[in-house]
């Protein structure tokens, strides 16, 4: 029967996943709001979310302030399933190709697929640069203060607390931007 939910095929156990949501372009706020109702609908049934932070840009630095959210879900989906869930996602708010690290209306990132481990040309899981960035590691040790990267079992808020300051991120207060 199609109920119009996803449910998982009969023997797929669901993975627990940590996504990374930025904007820096027009309304953030609603676009990361829109961009996790997405994820949703394609099968990504979420479990927690962090605040909004507003952070520095990491990288190009000449370019809007971003806000980060990252949240947790459970799916059925395949890690390349998953991988095109996000970049519907962003396409849906209209993302267009830009220089690397430059500005974006909406970028989804997964940073985490349970503990696997997934080293392909155009996919790297744990996220490659997750562990050098505040803007990431901070929402995430936020909902997830006791996990571990899956790499070398150390704690994510414990390689947070050795980062250096670095650019600003900031916890969002105001419900507008
Ligand atoms: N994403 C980037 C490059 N720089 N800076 C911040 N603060 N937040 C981001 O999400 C971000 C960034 C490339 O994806
Ligand atoms: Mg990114
Ligand atoms: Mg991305």
């Amino acid at each position: 029967m199609d109920d119009g939910r996803t449910e998982p095929a009969a023997g797929v156990v669901p993975a627990e996943v940590y996504i990374l949501f930025g904007s820096n372009l027009g309304d953030r706020r609603r676009r990361i709001e829109r961009g996790l109702r997405h994820m949703e609908r394609s099968g990504v049934h979420w479990t927690a979310r962090s605040s909004i932070y507003e952070t520095e840009p990491v990288g190009v630095t000449d370019q809007p302030w971003f806000l980060n959210l990252v949240a947790r879900g459970v799916t059925p989906l395949a890690p390349r399933a998953l991988l095109g869930a996000c970049k519907a996602a962003e396409a849906a708010e209209n993302r267009v190709p830009s220089i690397r690290f430059g500005p974006r209306t909406l970028d989804v990132d997964v940073l985490l697929y349970g503990t696997a481990r997934i080293e392909e040309p155009d996919f790297t899981v744990p996220h490659p640069r997750m562990n050098e960035r505040r803007f990431a590691l901070t929402p995430l040790v936020e909902i997830a203060p006791d996990l571990t990267d899956p790499r070398d079992g150390q704690r994510f808020a414990d390689i947070l607390a050795r980062l250096d300051e670095g650019r600003k991120v900031l916890k969002s207060t105001t419900r507008e931007s």
